[in-house]
Order: C-alpha cells, then sequence, then structure tokens
C-alpha cells in the first residue's frame, strides 16, 4: 500500500511515523507512507497557500490552485482508490472505515487547516471525507495520523501474532477483555484464577464473556449495532 499525505505542516507528521509499529511496516516495505509540502505548490514570491475568505469572516481558507497543482502532480505518478479529506464534518472514522480503506492499494490524504479548504477543492478532487470524532482539531495533520496508523496497522505482515488485530477491540463490536501480566499478585490483588488454570477452553470463554460485560457497561451502543 502507498499512502501519501499533502499538508500545510509536514513536521507534524514526521514522528508518528518513526517509531514502533509504523515505522516497522515502513521498512518492512509493507507500507510507503509520503508526506508532501503543501507550501512547495504555493502561489507566488511567498509561496501563498490560503487567504480571505469571500463574503467576510474570520479565518483563512486554503486556496484551490496550490491544492490543484499538488494532486495534480501526484496523479501523473499513480492513479488513487482514495482521496481523502481530513475535516471534522465529514463521516466519523471508525474500524469498519479502517478494514476498508486497508484493502486499497493508493490512497491520498488532504489535510485541512485554518478554516478549512475553498469548497470547490472538495466538490472536485475528494472521494471521501473523514472526522475521527465530534471535536475540532487545530488541523487534518494528526487526524491523518490517526487514520494511517489504524489503516497500516492491518495490512498483512506488519502484526505478528501476538498482537494481531484479529481480537482488537471493535473488530467484532465487541470491546477487548482485560489483560494481565506478571505478577500474579500485586499488594494483594491478584489475577483472576481461570488466567492461571491453564485450562484454554475456559480462559476463552471467561475472554468472550468479560467482553460482552465491558461492552455492555462501557459501550452498550456497540452491541445495538
Ligand atoms: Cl479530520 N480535522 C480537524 N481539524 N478536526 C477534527 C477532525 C479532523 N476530526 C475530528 N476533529
Amino acid at each position: 500500500m502507498r499512502i501519501d499525505i499533502i499538508t500545510a505542516l509536514p513536521k507534524l507528521l514526521v514522528s508518528p511515523f518513526s517509531d514502533s509499529i509504523l515505522q516497522r511496516a515502513i521498512n518492512k516495505r509493507k507500507v510507503e507512507v509520503q508526506v508532501h509540502d503543501l507550501r512547495e505548490y504555493g502561489i507566488g514570491k511567498h509561496h501563498q497557500i490560503d487567504d480571505y475568505q469571500f463574503g467576510g469572516g474570520a479565518g483563512m481558507v486554503m486556496m484551490i490552485e496550490p491544492i490543484h497543482r499538488c494532486i495534480e502532480k501526484l496523479q501523473q505518478e499513480r492513479s488513487y482508490d482514495e482521496v481523502i479529506y481530513m475535516t471534522p464534518d465529514g463521516e466519523r472514522f471508525n474500524q469498519k472505515t479502517a478494514n476498508h480503506l486497508s484493502l486499497k492499494k493508493n490512497i491520498l490524504i488532504l489535510c485541512g487547516h485554518y478554516k478549512g479548504v475553498d469548497q470547490r477543492v472538495r466538490d472536485r478532487f475528494i472521494t471521501r471525507e473523514i472526522s475521527i470524532g465530534d471535536y475540532v482539531l487545530s488541523g487534518g495533520e494528526l487526524a491523518a495520523a490517526v487514520v494511517s496508523d489504524a489503516i497500516i496497522r492491518l495490512l498483512p505482515g506488519v502484526l505478528n501474532d501476538e498482537t494481531s488485530a484479529l481480537t482488537d477491540s471493535f473488530q467484532d463490536n465487541l470491546l477487548a477483555p482485560p489483560v494481565y501480566t506478571r505478577p500474579a499478585e500485586y499488594e494483594g490483588d491478584a489475577v483472576p484464577d481461570v488466567l492461571l488454570s491453564g485450562d484454554f477452553k475456559a480462559i476463552e470463554t471467561w475472554r468472550e464473556d468479560q467482553a460482552y460485560e465491558r461492552t455492555k457497561t462501557l459501550r452498550p451502543d456497540l452491541l445495538e449495532e
């Protein structure tokens, strides 16, 4: 898979891909992530990328021309299965969307900033608009990193057996069961006996029950879906 990200703040997208599972996925060539600095496509001497909004109102709007130039250049090199705009008014991101996107070959993500982008960008180039939740971030960069992480960890060969995505919360609309490690007792708090029993059938049943109980208590809405 290949993920291209267009942003006015490329530095924000360095560290999420420089560590841990995402870094390993890149090193193992399971995914290629390229960040593109929108300012390189800006207009005039100052590489302008945003301007005042027509009709008045606070906040700058990202202009269509630099974005058009950047997308056009990228599309000359490959064709994208999805061109995603990160925006708080997009469809809410969830595991189902992550699963869906993880099956694509080339994804282009545009990060919005300031007051957002000229509506004509959305009308012309965008196939999908994604939000990561009902709150406002200062830009789409952190959200793009969240979405990329959720996708990349699903790619075959990225996780090993121990961290398999199949047992994640949400993968079956259930939260994950509680987990424990050594010591078996800490200041009087003991690990549930069943986990030390060696009875794998009983352990599996306990985990299923716990996952269900947790979901019923913390996220009953998931059971209704
Ligand atoms: Cl994708 N962008 C911004 N700016 N804020 C958000 C968001 C995206 N998702 C939730 N809040």
